[in-house]
């Protein structure tokens, strides 16, 4: 059974996360299907994409798929990982795309929502940033994605505590474009959609373009890079990584030593 629906109508493109039994975990089949649609849509001539949950939804994507995290000695959020494929996809996507979010956003889902341009909620959505508490050494591009978005200080606090943030406090630290009532949420969403479909998407391509290539300008030496990719590794390679995996999957809190 797909694990997505997609719709395109009025030149909107529309993807549902289908998948409610697993809470939209953003499994290799999820990628598969979503890039998938995205280049069908694409094909359509869609000029503003919108992802989503079904309305009502409790949990908007739970993130990554954990069973599908590699153990110890392999990185678990390489270049071709699916989650950061279609993170690179939605970045590089020469429409805007609106997250429209009912409900909870965990570890990659967050990443997924962030790598979105609009992101619009409603009083019951939240952000939790999970690395810290599975063990995950996060990848360089997915770091300087929340630095860009909300700060050092707020990044911070997302990645070390690995608490939810609630909307009130997403909008404050700029994930949050809009926070509407949960009943005019598609009205909004679709609204603001119809709007961008009515402007120059040459002009609108570009300018999206433009900010993602001066976003991820940052010098990055190759010393500092290689650096940082040893540092993840002392993180994937650890007891810690493989504990934190093995206390999800047995539903127990994990217990870290540090080692
Ligand atoms: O036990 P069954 O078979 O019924 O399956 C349960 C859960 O195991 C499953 N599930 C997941 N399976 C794999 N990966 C996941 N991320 C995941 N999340 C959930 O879905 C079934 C229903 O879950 P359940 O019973 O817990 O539902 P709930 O309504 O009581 O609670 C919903 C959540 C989202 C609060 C809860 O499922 C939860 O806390 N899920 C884990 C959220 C999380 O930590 N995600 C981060 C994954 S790791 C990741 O994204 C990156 C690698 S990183 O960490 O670096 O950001």
């Amino acid at each position: 059974m797909a694990v997505i629906n997609t719709q395109l109508k009025d030149n909107i493109g529309t993807i549902t996360f289908n998948d409610p039994e697993h809470r939209n975990i953003l499994s290799s089949t999820m990628i598969d299907e979503m890039l998938q649609s995205i280049g069908a849509l694409q094909k359509g001539k869609m000029r503003v994409l919108v992802i989503r949950a079904p309305a009502g939804s409790k949990v908007w994507s739970a993130g990554h798929d954990v069973h599908e995290l590699p153990l110890p000695g392999r990185d678990p959020l390489s270049y071709h990982d699916p989650l950061v494929t279609v993170l690179r996809s939605i970045q590089s996507l020469p429409i805007p795309v609106i997250a429209m979010i009912e409900g909870s956003v965990w570890g990659g889902a967050c990443d997924l929502a962030l790598s979105c341009d609009i992101l619009i909620g409603c009083p019951t959505t939240s952000f939790c940033m999970t690395p810290a508490k599975i063990g995950v050494p996060y990848n360089v591009s997915g770091i300087l994605h929340f630095m860009n978005i909300m700060g050092v200080n707020f990044a911070k606090e997302m990645f070390f505590t690995a608490e939810p943030l609630s909307a009130e406090q997403a909008n404050r630290a700029g994930l949050l474009n809009h926070i509407v009532e949960a009943a005019e949420l598609e009205a909004f969403t679709y609204s603001m959609a119809q709007q961008i479909t009515r402007n120059s998407p040459l002009s609108i391509g570009v300018i999206k373009e433009q900010i993602r290539l001066l976003a991820s300008a940052h010098p990055l030496s190759p010393l500092t890079f290689e650096r940082v990719q040893g540092l993840r590794r002392t993180v994937y390679d650890s007891k810690d990584y493989a504990e934190g995996i093995k206390a999800f999957l047995e539903k127990r809190a994990p217990v870290f030593t540090g080692e």
